[in-house]
């Protein structure tokens, strides 16, 4: 018999996609990692209301006692923001985490994978993950650009994270054959900031068109992701020049106290914010909620174009 991970789908979530209607997943990293406790139980139930505002049914993903959660109630959410040591739960971290037992924060690697098992064709995230800047030395590449070649998911975004290299990310994708398109913009955006400097290598202005394309590719039997771009507002954006400052002094102490590996990211992203004096702090808020609005919106599209397409196929 073949086995797959156990799923403890919360119970809107499957009524949803018994229904046909719209569902975003959404990674739990950001949530012990991102922001002190209260302040990121909030943000992640406002989260939950941006994407529920748009017309979607919210499914963040985590891994709680030897289950992955796809969908997480009041207490579960309470449970993930008040531990900040929480393990970060990447895809080579799976097995080990539910065999464990214990809780783990999912990355987006990790929470594509539990999306794909529970059939959530959306999934949202500010930053994701890419090609770290010291990569010719270090090899590090984040496992989400290797799940995107695994996971027939939308991935809507606002580019890559601010302290990774937005060129070699983009080069990374096209490689592996992962569409980029940019929602209303030509650039590849950068998280904080609203452009990174590279091109999006495609742009689409209509998210029903992004819908039809999203299930063109899929079409062709390819298993890999379709990332669509959409910046932070520019009144909320942090030019580049402020972000880089920060990056330099942040990367420089990452150095000094010998932070590598899954590590990196959340100190670096903590640096920063405290090196900006918490505009970052705005930011991050800002794009998160911009973003997850976005891929409800786009869900929405998504699921009234599959729909349309089942009833032209009968
Ligand atoms: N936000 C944080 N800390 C994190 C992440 C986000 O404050 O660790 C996670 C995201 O889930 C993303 C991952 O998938 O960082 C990428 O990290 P890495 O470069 O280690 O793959
Ligand atoms: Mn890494």
């Amino acid at each position: 018999m073949p086995r797959t991970a156990p799923l403890a789908i919360d119970e809107e979530v499957a009524e949803a996609l018994h229904e046909g209607r719209p569902v975003v997943a959404l990674e739990s990293s950001v949530i012990p990692h991102g922001l002190p406790y209260p302040a990121n139980l909030a943000l992640a139930h406002d989260i939950d209301s941006a994407v529920r505002a748009s017309g979607a049914v919210p499914a963040r993903v985590g891994v709680l006692g030897g289950r992955i959660l796809v969908g997480m109630t009041k207490e579960h959410l309470e449970r993930f923001a008040a531990d900040p040591e929480m393990p970060k739960v990447s895809t080579r971290d799976l097995g080990i985490a539910l065999a464990g037992g214990g809780a783990g924060a999912t990355t987006v690697s990790s929470s594509l994978v539990a999306a794909d098992l529970a059939g959530i064709r959306v999934f949202s995230v500010a930053g994701i993950g890419g090609v770290h800047r010291d990569a010719p030395l270090t090899f590090d590449i984040s496992a989400d650009l290797v799940q995107f070649t695994r996971s027939r998911t939308a991935v809507v975004c606002a580019g890559a994270k601010s302290m990774l290299h937005p060129q070699w990310t983009v080069e990374w994708l096209e490689t592996a054959g992962v569409p980029v398109i940019g929602y209303r913009c030509d650039d590849f955006p950068a998280y904080f900031s609203v452009s990174s400097g590279v091109r999006n290598p495609h742009r689409l202005d209509d998210l029903g068109q992004i819908a039809s394309a999203a299930l063109a590719h899929w079409d062709t039997g390819t298993e890999t992701s379709v990332l669509v771009t959409h910046p932070i507002t520019a009144a909320d954006g942090i030019p580049s020049e402020d972000v880089e400052a920060a990056l330099a002094d942040a990367t420089a102490l990452a150095a000094r106290d010998g932070i590598t590996g899954p590590a990196i990211t959340p100190y670096l992203l903590k640096a920063i914010a405290r090196a900006t004096e918490g505009r970052t702090a705005a930011a991050n808020r800002s794009v998160l909620l911009s973003t997850t609005a976005l891929a409800g919106e786009f869900a929405v599209r998504l699921a009234e174009e599959t729909a349309r397409r089942e009833a032209a196929a009968v």
